[in-house]
């Protein structure tokens, strides 16, 4: 009852101390850790973005089971959304990323991935939008939605979706499409598996993309031969930058330039679950390398560039969530260039990451906590 209280009204920040809870941060993290609200198999988050903000201090977070919820990052206090569309619920499926127009001060619109059923068994991600109607605060409602784009084809399965939503400094709308564990669909230039695709705000092809004169699906395209890209973001300095869950051993970070060929499966730093090898990237082998990668996995989640001042020292890194790593890296990001930094124990599988308005870090905990991460000492 007293839990049940608790959820409902929402309820002050917890301050965790740094030997606190059973899954907080280890005490040598340089970041003191506060629970904020907690979720049911969260999966994104996402503050408004550009000039305005009327939702200053809150944030949109989607569950996987097909709920979207409006959160006041201050309080914890959580409000449902009404009107998401009916997602398909399976494996690694159900409701994934939301992103803000950057227009949204304007047109209210947000947009969401998801999962939705095909024939005959299959299944494939999509993406719409719908205008974010806030006028009852204790009611908000998403209208209008439709859908503008889908995984083509549709197959069996329920994995390796990836479906993360960036919006480019040039208007354009970034989206990944995972090979969903079918391999060779990510060197297939009839379907938009394992790609990074550039549309347009309505999910057409973006004008200039590297294969627009080919036409049909390829148009989608940006970049191919990815596997399971569950994190993509922009830096300021206008580079893509995307996470990426590789084979046993070959969780990537790759820097995005368009038209390059990722590799996948026919290169990688990691092996097959079945033990046998994939050949690593090597020079003149025709395929991009990462920047970063992992061995052993960390099963990157997301993937957050950070631009606030809270954090001294960290603008323009990479700051990435680890499910089976259970922690929080950092990658010093220098124009072009990558190393490994910080790698935090968290305690716990982590599913997402992003920034808050005043450039607090702010993390999914795939158990449902949302956590509020600060610098341990304000210089
Ligand atoms: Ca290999």
């Amino acid at each position: 009852m007293w839990m049940k209280r608790w959820l409902l009204q929402g309820f002050a920040p917890i301050v965790l101390a740094a030997c606190g809870g059973p899954s907080a941060a280890a005490a040598g993290n340089p970041f003191k850790v506060t629970q904020v609200a907690t979720f049911s198999t969260p999966w994104a988050m996402a503050f408004m973005t550009g000039s305005g903000r009327p939702l200053l201090d809150a944030a949109l977070v989607t569950e996987r089971e097909g709920r979207l919820w409006v959160v006041d990052t201050r309080t914890g206090a959580k409000t449902a959304v009404s009107g998401v569309p009916k997602v398909l619920v399976a494996g690694q499926g159900g409701l994934g990323d939301v992103a803000f127009d950057p227009e949204f001060v304007v047109n209210r619109r947000i947009y969401l991935s998801f999962v939705e059923r095909g024939p005959n068994g299959t299944s494939g991600a999509a993406l719409g939008y719908g205008t974010l109607d806030l006028a009852d605060r204790a009611h908000p409602a998403l209208k209008a939605f439709k859908v503008i784009w889908r995984q083509q084809p549709k197959v069996q399965g329920d994995g390796h979706f990836s479906h993360r939503i960036a919006f480019g400094p040039d208007g354009f709308l970034y989206l990944t499409s995972g090979e969903r564990q079918k391999f060779d669909p990510a060197q297939d230039q009839r379907g938009n598996l394992g790609k990074v695709l550039r549309l347009t705000t309505e999910g057409k092809p973006a004008p200039g993309n590297p294969w627009a004169l080919r036409g049909g699906i390829a148009a989608q395209f940006w970049t191919y031969g990815h596997r399971n890209l569950l994190g993509l973001a922009f830096a300021p300095d206008g580079r893509l930058w995307e996470t990426e869950m590789g084979p046993k051993g070959g969780d990537e970070l790759n820097l995005i330039t368009a038209g390059r060929n990722y590799g996948w499966p026919n290169a990688s730093n990691g092996s097959n679950y079945d033990g046998t090898d994939i050949p690593d990237h090597k020079a003149g082998d025709g395929f991009e390398p990462p920047k970063v990668w992992w061995n052993p996995s960390i099963s990157p989640s997301g993937l957050l560039i950070y631009t606030g001042d809270l954090f001294k020292g960290w603008k323009g890194d990479a700051i990435i969530p680890a499910l089976s790593g259970e922690a929080l890296i950092r990658v010093d990001i220098q124009g072009d260039k990558a190393r490994k930094a910080d790698q935090w124990p968290m305690g716990a599988r982590i599913r997402a990451a992003d920034q808050g308005p005043d450039g607090a870090i702010y993390v999914l905990e795939d158990n449902g906590r949302l956590l509020r991460l600060t610098p341990r000492t304000r210089p």
